[in-house]
């Protein structure tokens, strides 16, 4: 190499003052862009979100018919497309190229994909406000939207290909030029999980929504069966994307908090890997009701394969808490079962934000999901609010919150800003995430009376017959009504912070790397001593507060299970 070369290999990186991690800046700023993006998606679908609860809350029923489904059209894709995506993106140019210290292989790839992903999605939500495309994210077939709206969705989906492609390439490059030693960091290796699975799902991607396309020109025919089963293949196996995400945020954010240590990151390797394999079979639970297949397919399915996907999740639920636990144990919390979860950072966003999005999916979207996706039980929950009362316990409370937590070590990392409103800051993760916990338990209340999900009027006006919800259903709905307004200012709170800090904050300096600075993470502020990077024979502490934990969690599941089997035993008056 000549002397220009390394000169220019070395003007491509800066080192980092917290965690001395190279840091290559294209990668850097890709991770800037895709941020920035996401909150602007964010915002869209939160005010989308707004519009929604104040229609479905029957007292309040804001929204003509009309425009109640083109704000759900925008929700869905603004909200579990856009905004988790383009933040995936960010997460991807972080886990691979600045985790591993590697250089981007090709920056400039990764600005056009960037480009390509923004046009789609603009063509898209130009297409969706402008009443061309009222056919929900999922855009079933016979509904049919302008052409545009289909070309807008291959582009961001080709963009997104790229950009995982492009990730790949990072870690052949970063393995080639050894810019690590030992096995690839967990975090890269939960981030690698979801870039398997993100091909998988695009190629379904690709394989229904071009055929669609050509539909919409006039092209072509398509089968209104052929299609949910191949679109499921995509919908389903991105929800996998976000939980092989957020799971490896949350190992993360559990090293960068207290310095967790991981149990046995074999076993977490393994979990992850289960998600590749059993998933696609797990989209079964959406076509429960089809006709399309027969029952030995769907209870198969859904009644044992995919139990080794919820398997992979379960120990990740017990694993992220016991490397908190262990983490904490080894900062000197040792009193008893729980001193370490008492004294622990509760006031850094980062840390009760991450512990409370593995509480609320755990809790609330693990039960529930393998409740409902049950073949016998799925019958008493399809297409009810139930159904939407589970994934904003998952997407929302889980994958989405997990990045409101990352976000605050990411704005100080990578922006190198302070955190603007740091009191608001300590509680906006609590805000969301008891606004979003009480919207799901709500959503759950009242599809269990039976209550639609996509309808806009439940009183059914001028409808042949007449059906009435039992009264009890007007306190759920002030339940959703008031959880659905908290939750969507814990949004609008995240959105302020960070788009004030990005843009009008003040600059972290050397000075302010220090604990109790405003405006710092602890984390950030001094970051957590990682024992086993130190010293690899350290001894494990255990982790018996979690045992206790993870007991309660087993024990509520377990109610939750056989009291909706009960349920379903009362609709259908068996013995
Ligand atoms: C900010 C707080 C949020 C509130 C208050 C909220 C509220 C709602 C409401 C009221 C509905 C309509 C249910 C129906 O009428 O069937 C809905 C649907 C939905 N939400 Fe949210 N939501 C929020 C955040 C999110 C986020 C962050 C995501 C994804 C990451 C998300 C994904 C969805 C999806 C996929 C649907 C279904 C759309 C459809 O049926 O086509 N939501 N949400
Ligand atoms: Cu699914």
């Amino acid at each position: 190499m000549t002397d220009k070369m390394i000169e220019n290999l070395a003007a491509r990186f800066r080192k980092c003052s917290v965690t001395g991690l190279k840091i290559d800046k294209d990668a850097e700023t890709l991770v800037k862009l895709n941020a920035v993006v996401a909150v602007v998606m964010l915002l869209i679908g939160a005010t989308a979100a707004l519009l929604l609860v104040l229609t479905r809350w029957q007292a309040v029923h804001l929204l003509p018919a009309d425009w109640y489904y083109r704000m759900l059209t925008a929700h869905g894709l603004n909200m579990l497309i856009f905004f988790i995506i383009f933040f995936e993106m960010a997460i991807l140019y972080f886990a691979g190229p600045i985790i591993l210290g590697s250089r981007l292989p090709a920056p400039k790839l990764g600005y056009a994909n960037f480009a390509l992903m923004v046009i789609g999605a603009v063509l898209v939500d130009i297409e969706v406000f402008r009443g061309k495309a009222d056919v929900l994210f999922t855009s079933y077939v016979p509904l049919r939207a302008e052409p545009a709206y289909y070309l807008g969705i291959i582009l961001f989906a080709v963009g997104t290909l790229l950009v995982v492609l492009h990730f790949l390439a990072v870690l052949v490059v970063a393995a080639r030029e050894k810019t690590y030693s030992g096995s690839m960091p967990l975090v890269t290796f939960g981030a690698l999980t979801a870039a398997i699975i993100a091909v998988i799902t695009l190629l379904h991607g690709a394989a229904i929504f071009v055929p669609t396309f050509l539909w919409s020109l006039g092209l072509m025919e398509i089968d209104a069966e052929v299609y949910r089963v191949v679109f499921w293949g995509l919908g389903h196996s991105s929800q996998q994307i976000n939980v092989s995400a957020h799971v490896a945020v949350w190992y993360l954010m559990a090293g960068l908090t207290v310095g967790g240590v991981v149990p046995n990151e074999k076993i977490s390797r393994v979990a992850f890997g289960l998600y590749i394999l059993f998933i696609s079979m797990a989209s079964a639970h959406h076509l429960l009701v089809d006709p399309g297949m027969g029952p030995a397919w769907k209870v198969w399915n859904t009644s044992y394969a995919m139990y080794l996907a919820v398997f992979a999740s379960m120990v990740h639920g017990f694993t992220v808490p016991a490397s908190i636990e262990m983490g904490q144990r080894l900062n000197g919390f040792t009193k008893g079962r729980f001193e370490w979860l008492a004294k622990a950072p509760w006031g850094d966003p980062g840390f009760s934000g991450t512990v409370l999005s593995v509480v609320i999916f755990g809790f609330g979207g693990g039960i529930t999901g393998v409740t409902i996706g049950t073949e016998q039980i799925n019958i008493i929950a399809h297409n009810t609010l139930k159904v939407p009362g589970h994934f904003h316990v998952t997407v929302v409370g889980g994958t989405a919150l997990a990045f409101m937590a990352l976000t605050y070590y990411v704005l100080p990392l990578i922006f190198r800003k302070k955190v603007a409103f740091w009191g608001m800051a300590k509680l906006q993760p609590w805000v969301f995430g008891i606004g979003i916990s009480m919207l799901g338990s709500a959503m759950t209340f009242l599809g269990s009376f039976g209550v639609p999900r996509r309808h806009w009027d439940i009183t059914f006006q001028g409808a042949p017959f007449s059906l009435e919800f039992p009264a009890a259903t007007n306190l759920f709905f002030a339940m959703f009504g008031i959880g659905g307004l908290i939750a969507v200012t814990g949004a609008l709170m995240y959105i302020a912070i960070a788009v004030v800090t990005v843009f009008f904050g003040q600059t972290v300096t050397d000075a302010d790397l220090k604990p109790g600075v405003a405006g710092i993470p602890q984390g950030v502020g001094k970051l957590p001593t990682q024992q086993y990077q130190i010293d690899p024979a350290f001894e494990r502490t255990g982790a018996p507060g979690t045992v206790v934990l993870v007991g309660i969690f087993l024990a509520c599941f377990a109610l939750y299970y056989f009291v909706n089997w009960q349920a379903l035993s009362f609709l259908w008056k068996v013995g």
